[in-house]
């Protein structure tokens, strides 16, 4: 395969794209993976079920059911990703070993052996406090309650997480991102939207209050709907999108928190325009589901090439977000950060200088024209080539490794 490399590298060159500097970029930037892939949002907390109209769907065997197992396969996982990698943590997942704690208990002793590990292995650390799968979430609703006093619980735990994340930033000297969401909605529809959406401003304010200092990163992600939120979300992309302007904290975009037709990749230039930087949660939506494993398509290399387009990757933090019970959760791992990071590639692969001036020009024949002739260009060489200088098992390897960690250590978790 990697014969093909100094061919394709020459293709590249004919049309003015230095190959080097694209594996550069791709190189030194970083996939936030999501540590919830590794055993269906369930976490250490050992209470209840998965709620707030998230769902993971599937029973297949080998999910990770402590502390050492999610690490153990989630340090195998990164071994068949190439370039650099963080830990996107929820809350739900500290260490509870030495004691429990609520979620309005909560203290950096609980993360500190997860950041402690990020450090001993090269991983960045984000945060996310988890305002689900809780009694106080029951009913629906956190920092939107109608109750005072369960509304201060979750904006307690929000403010607790985003102390949490600025010492593990302090300690990795590496800014951390605490993504706030919350599931309050309604399933049917609401004659009180405003109450809602009044409460969650004010219990957004009480959490953000406090300065966290430059190592701790605040963003806010919306949602359209979820199961059992059809009729009504408090957090809508309006909602939040206000906020994060007048407040100036990033915004979260999950791809798959919009209406089908609606595209993220398209929604960058436009809010980059207004906030200091955005969180991608990079998703598949299907259908009623926002959380299908990531795969190389069209909604993903788009919104890579609105990155690197607008020259964004500086202050965007790219994270994953996907859950699938149904196949082997470290393949599902493997194959959505790899499909994330190809896309970019790809996407930095393009002639985007040429194409920009051409557009500035009013050529948009060549421009089209150009684009759809880069397609066939062989950046699979690339790709071959930086799994190969990354010591990563290349695209027809990895998953042999996946199956042999399977028969060897999932196998056995009955
Ligand atoms: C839910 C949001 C949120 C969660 C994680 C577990 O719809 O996408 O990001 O998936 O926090
Ligand atoms: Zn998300």
């Amino acid at each position: 395969m990697s014969d093909l490399f100094p061919n394709a590298k020459e293709q590249y060159a004919s049309i003015g794209v230095d190959v080097e500097a694209a594996i550069g970029t791709l190189q030194d930037t970083p996939i936030s993976m999501h540590c919830w892939q590794g055993d269906d949002v369930g976490g250490f907390e050992n209470t209840g079920e998965l709620s707030g109209g998230i769902q993971v769907t599937g029973n297949y065997p080998g999910k990770a059911r402590t502390i050492d197992e999610l690490r153990g396969d989630f340090d195998f996982a990164t071994s068949l990703i190439p370039g650099k990698k963080r830990l996107n943590l929820h809350a739900i997942y500290g260490d509870f070993s030495k004691g429990k704690a609520d979620r309005d208990e909560i203290e950096y002793k609980h993360f500190e052996s997860w950041v402690e590990w990020c450090s001993e292995k090269g991983y960045g650390f984000d945060f996310n406090p988890t305002c689900f799968s809780h009694d106080k979430s029951a009913d629906g609703f956190t920092l939107s309650h109608p109750d005072k006093g369960t509304r201060d619980f979750w904006v307690e735990h929000c403010k607790r997480s985003r102390s949490i994340a600025a010492e593990a930033g302090k300690r990795l000297n590496n800014p951390v991102i605490t993504n706030i969401w919350i599931p309050d909605g309604m399933k049917d529809i609401p004659v009180g939207r405003d109450a809602y959406r009044g409460r969650l401003n004010e219990s957004l304010d009480s959490v953000l209050a406090e300065d966290q200092g430059a190592l701790n990163i605040d963003a806010v992600e919306c949602k359209l709907f979820g199961i059992g939120s059809e009729s009504f979300v408090v957090g809508s992309h309006e909602f939040y999108m206000g906020y994060a302007v007048k407040n100036q904290t990033w915004l979260c975009l999950d791809m798959g928190h919009f209406h089908p037709t609606e595209q993220v990749s398209d929604k960058i230039s436009s809010i980059q325009q207004f906030v200091p930087g955005v969180l991608l949660h990079v998703s598949r939506g299907v259908r009623w589901d926002s959380d299908h494993v990531v795969m190389n398509d069209d909604a993903t290399n788009s919104v890579m090439e609105a990155l690197v387009q607008g020259g964004h990757l500086g202050n965007t933090r790219i994270g994953l977000d996907f859950f699938d019970a149904s196949i082997n959760r470290i393949a599902a791992w493997v194959i959505g950060t790899r499909a994330a990071q190809k896309s970019l590639l790809k996407a930095l692969l393009q002639p985007t200088q040429a194409l920009q001036k051409l557009e500035k020009s009013g050529d948009f024949t060549s421009r089209l024209a150009m684009i759809e002739n880069g397609k066939s260009l062989p950046w699979g060489a690339v790709w071959e080539e930086y799994c190969k200088r990354n010591e990563v098992a290349g695209e027809q390897l990895w998953l042999t490794e996946v199956k042999r960690y399977e028969a060897e250590i999932l196998s056995k978790r009955a």
